[in-house]
């Protein structure tokens, strides 16, 4: 077994994984891509919050009909056919299924629901450019079993271990369960994706293989987030199914484990802009497998109109 040297690109400006350090630095890139215009798809203020916080939350964006068209297609794709393929994480513990990742690929209405102009069409605005889907996953996190996951920066990983050059990458998460304060609903930190935290730690080989259960590698320090938490303060990202949240992808942020009855599921479709397709990894030995990050070439999406169900 060789182990690859990463390579540590020169013209790295998000360095991270260092052996026997941690660095905090200012973001270089923009967190709002575009500049608001009357034909933008969100309001002025919405553009505005989500450059100021990192992330932004839209109730009422799918209507009932829709989700429980999406929940349906949703209990199809857990309901066994995807055993023992690579796509689905279970629980550390329990095997309960935690995440089914290429969600794009395996269910059409999913699909569908990533290249609607809601998602899609926002993630151009926001990135100024056109989107490919980097990553789609379906959190389940159940109820009683369901496990936390660990303060991070998406994009520390995805830059790291994909190869994910600039911060031009938003997630967007649809709700499908109503999140509320008590089933470990996302956190976020405000105001954190304009600080870049590179992480201590090398990353082993095939680190997926136990981050996507229990993220340690890629992690801050608590003394780190003990300072971004006392500058920027603790948001819960709540809403009914249907709420749509958009996050920048170096918002900081986290959840905790869900040990009421209520399951807390949520759709995830990860959009980069095209200009911003993956190089090598910047800090580990081998690029993840395709279920985590599309590397072929990057095809643009065009947003699709109207109703799901
Ligand atoms: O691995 C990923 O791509 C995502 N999952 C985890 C647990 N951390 C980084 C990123 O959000
Ligand atoms: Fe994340």
């Amino acid at each position: 077994m060789t182990l690859h040297q990463p390579i540590r690109h020169e013209s790295d400006v998000y360095p991270t994984r260092f052996a026997d350090h941690e660095q905090i630095i200012d973001r270089v890139d923009p967190v709002l891509w575009s500049t608001w215009t009357e034909t933008a798809p969100i309001s002025r203020e919405q553009a505005e919050s989500y450059d100021k916080n990192g992330y932004l939350i839209l109730r009422d964006a799918f209507s009932a009909d829709e989700v429980r068209a999406l929940i349906q297609s949703s209990a199809d794709l857990r309901g066994g056919a995807l055993d023992g393929n690579e796509d689905v994480v279970t629980e550390p513990g329990s095997g309960e299924v935690r995440t089914v990742f290429r969600l794009v690929q395996n269910s059409p209405a999913f699909d569908r629901l990533a290249r609607d102009s809601r998602l899609a069409g926002v993630a151009q605005f926001l990135l100024g450019d056109d989107v490919y889907v980097h990553q789609s996953r379906l959190n389940y996190k159940p109820g009683f079993t369901g496990k936390e996951f660990y303060w991070h920066s998406d994009f520390e990983t995805w830059h790291a271990e994909d190869g994910m050059p600039r911060m031009r990458a938003v997630s967007a998460s649809l709700l499908l369960t109503d999140n509320d304060a008590l089933n470990g609903p996302l956190m976020l930190m405000p105001g954190s994706q304009r600080r870049y935290i590179g992480c201590q730690g090398e990353t082993p080989e095939n680190n997926y293989r136990s981050s996507l259960k229990k993220q340690t590698i890629g992690t801050p320090s608590q003394k780190a987030l003990r300072e971004l938490a006392e500058a920027h303060g603790i948001d819960t990202a709540t809403g009914p199914a249907g709420t749509l949240i958009f996050f920048d992808c170096n918002t900081m942020h986290g959840s905790n484990g869900n040990i009421t009855p209520f399951p807390r599921s949520n759709a995830f479709f990860v959009f980069n802009a095209v200009s911003n397709a993956l190089r090598e990894p910047y800090a580990a030995p081998a690029p993840r497998p395709a279920h985590l990050a599309h590397r072929g070439a990057p095809k643009a999406i065009a947003p699709v109109t109207g109703s799901l169900a």
